[in-house]
């Protein structure tokens, strides 16, 4: 890192009115270390308990034994929670501002009509005999009946599964499958810059695979009106479902440890994983997260710009807003649409005071130069924030001069889907900021630096990122499958939860985080396992191997460069690169598009036959003098071919 790197202090102003001011954050961070159950006791009372805890903290990262029980004999309901509690002091207060893709469509939803309709479908998801523990899986656009619907499922003990708008109808399969889910909610079409992209023909091509018969019931809502096909007893519409239904629907009684939702979020190895996350925890966590980090004050218009199909978009668009009784701004289109302009239009027109978005959306901007912003003021923002994958300090600068007017701290926050909320950021009244650290710890976070065997690291240094004790945001396990979730974050580390990521920790302690050290690569924030990747290829008549890795890309961080080895009978033509490229997107989704592909007759192997991508990504990134120990290879000389056609020279 640079040495003589920017910092920029707390504003004096921000620190006066802020939540917490560095004081208060030293000391609250303190007493959370300290005594976190009595810490975490008094922050479960900002959630309105049906029975209040008094267990407070369960948790062993003991590999025979990994037990995470946050406030397990609570009980509560988070819809309530994000809803009724609220009806009182703002029930006419807006809840939900939505902005269409078109730019003429907008809508506001205040706390008391989005009570309604989540008791509508409430009451609709029951009749069509959805019961408390059943998943429903939600593929939808970015519309309010998503909000609806995961509030309407929170609402019956219903747990959802949310599936990206993006991925294809292999992705939603595999997810019904691993859920075991009986209905889908979906739309017939979502619409993003202008395009509209076919939901429900998705779903009816998903429910065609052998496994997903125990799906018999599919809601649509009509979102374009574009055509669908049919299968009656099966396909039901929204409306028809919710018109008649009461606007009263009794919350039910959950544990704070019944599950909330699973979302399925990319490894290393295999399938994706279902991340189950529960209710009481997970509330409070994302509830007090959303207030500190974001400085949220009552009235404030707050937009995150994530797609309700990320964990971003459940912790920070839903029901980390909604608990605190906030205003959230949910977008259905991209920053790009109808004009580069629109994002700050966005803000102009709602008066948005916090903007939380991510490191590509900002680098896609920046390459338009300055006067993309020239259609808007901007001059309603306090705050910015950033999510996904490291803002280079570049991209940070921008970010602070042109879209904040140099008056808005950012906020840049790592955390992951496995970590239910915020981790490392900064506190704006409290934390100086340095362009491209996520900074410091949130309360409770106990963050530390492990070298490949496990010992913690001191000082400033590089290292394995890991988090030595529990927090009630976490995953509580993986659906289905304890042992895997047990294998994959902590059987790493003896007695820590292993991130994934690596980190640099600097001589004021702030924390640098610099990627992924497994095989998962982050391409514009979306996580991909280099394992999907390659099996989805593999599946091609044509190939006979493949290995993918990431190499640095201008806007999406991080790029998709493969590299194939054909079967004898296949030609190495570009038609065929095209076609492998179109057969992934069919396969996982646009998202997985290869940037690059490479014919390679060989791949570098160990004589054990494990591929070091080490050096595929070198070659990758064209760093080619420094391949490091190339000795223990098979065959040393395929790494020759591999470099002399390289794609970037
Ligand atoms: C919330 C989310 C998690 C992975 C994580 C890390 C990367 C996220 C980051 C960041 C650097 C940040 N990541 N935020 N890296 N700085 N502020 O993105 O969840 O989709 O599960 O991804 O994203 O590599 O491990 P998820």
């Amino acid at each position: 890192m640079s040495e003589q790197q920017n910092v920029y202090p707390v504003r004096d102003d921000f620190a006066a009115n802020a939540w917490a001011d560095q004081e208060k954050y030293q000391a609250m961070y303190q007493q959370s270390v300290d005594d976190p159950e009595g810490f975490w006791a008094d922050q479960a009372e900002r959630i309105n308990w049906i029975k209040k805890p008094t267990k407070i903290k369960h948790t062993s990262f003991d590999i025979n034994n990994v037990d995470i029980r946050w406030f397990e004999d609570g009980t509560l309901n988070v819809s309530a929670n994000c809803l009724d509690r609220h009806l009182e002091a703002r029930g006419d207060q807006p809840a939900i501002i939505w902005e269409g893709d078109d730019p003429n469509d907008s809508e506001t939803i205040t706390y008391r009509q989005l009570h309604e309709r989540t008791c509508k479908l409430a009451n609709a998801l029951k009749e069509m005999g959805v019961a408390k523990g059943d998943v429903v899986t939600l593929y939808m656009p970015m519309i309010p009946e998503a909000a609806v619907a995961m509030l309407a499922c929170a609402r019956i003990g219903a747990i959802h599964s949310v599936v990206f708008g993006g991925f294809s109808p292999d992705a939603v399969a595999q997810r019904v499958i691993g859920a075991d889910s009986k209905l889908v909610i979906t739309a017939d079409e979502s619409v993003r810059g202008g395009k509209h992209v076919p939901l429900k023909d998705n779903v009816d091509a998903a429910l065609t695979r052998p496994g997903t018969e125990v799906c018999t019931k599919v809601l649509v809502v009509k979102r374009t009106g574009g055509d669908v096909e049919w299968k009656d007893g099966r396909d039901v519409w929204y409306q028809d479902a919710v018109n008649h239904q009461s606007t009263d629907c009794a919350a039910e009684e959950m544990g704070a440890e019944d599950p909330l939702f699973i979302l399925y979020t990319s490894g290393s190895t295999g399938a994706p994983k279902g991340l189950k996350h529960t209710s009481g925890g997970y509330l409070t966590y994302a509830a007090m997260t959303h207030q500190y980090v974001f400085d949220y004050k009552e009235g404030e218009v707050y937009w995150c710009t994530a797609d309700v199909g990320w964990v971003t978009g459940h912790s920070y668009i839903i029901y980390g807003p909604l608990a605190n009784g906030g205003i959230t701004l949910m977008f259905e289109g991209v920053p790009s649409y109808p004009t580069h302009g629109r994002m700050g239009e966005i803000v102009d027109k709602h008066k948005v005071s916090i903007l939380y978005t991510a490191p590509t959306a900002v680098r896609a901007l920046m390459a338009h130069g300055d006067n993309v912003m020239d259609s808007s003021t901007r001059e309603s923002l306090r705050l910015l924030g950033s999510v996904g994958e490291p803002i280079n300090p570049e991209a940070w600068e921008w970010f602070y001069r042109v879209i904040g007017n140099e008056k808005c701290p950012i906020v840049d926050t790592w955390w992951q889907t496995e970590t239910g909320g915020i981790m490392i950021a900064p506190l704006p009244g409290a934390t100086d900021l340095k362009p491209g650290s996520a900074t410091m710890p949130f309360f409770g976070v106990v963050p530390a630096l492990v070298d490949n065997e496990g010992n913690e690291l001191k000082g400033a240094t590089d290292g394995n990122l890991v988090i030595m004790d529990s927090w009630p945001g976490q995953a509580r396990s993986i659906w289905n499958d304890h042992d895997r979730f047990v294998q994959t974050y902590f059987s790493t580390y003896k007695g820590m939860y292993f991130t994934g990521d690596g980190a640099r920790r600097d001589e004021d302690g702030y924390y640098w985080i610099t990627g992924r050290v497994d095989d998962v690569l982050n391409v514009s924030g979306h996580r991909m396992g280099t394992a999907e990747i390659e099996s989805s290829l593999v599946a091609h008549e044509a190939v006979a191997e493949a290995a993918v890795v990431g190499f640095p890309h201008d806007i999406k961080g991080q790029g998709i460069y493969i590299y194939v080895t054909l079967n004898d009978n296949a030609e190495p033509t570009d038609e065929l690169k095209k076609e492998l490229i179109k057969w992934v997107r069919k396969d996982i989704g646009p998202i997985a598009s290869p940037d690059i592909i490479q014919w390679a007759p060989g791949l570098p192997k160990t004589r054990s036959g494990k591929i070091m991508r080490r050096i595929l990504r070198k070659i990758a990134a064209n760093e080619c003098d420094g391949l490091g120990d190339t000795s223990t290879l098979a065959d040393p000389s395929v790494v020759d071919d591999l470099i002399e056609h390289r794609a970037i020279k």
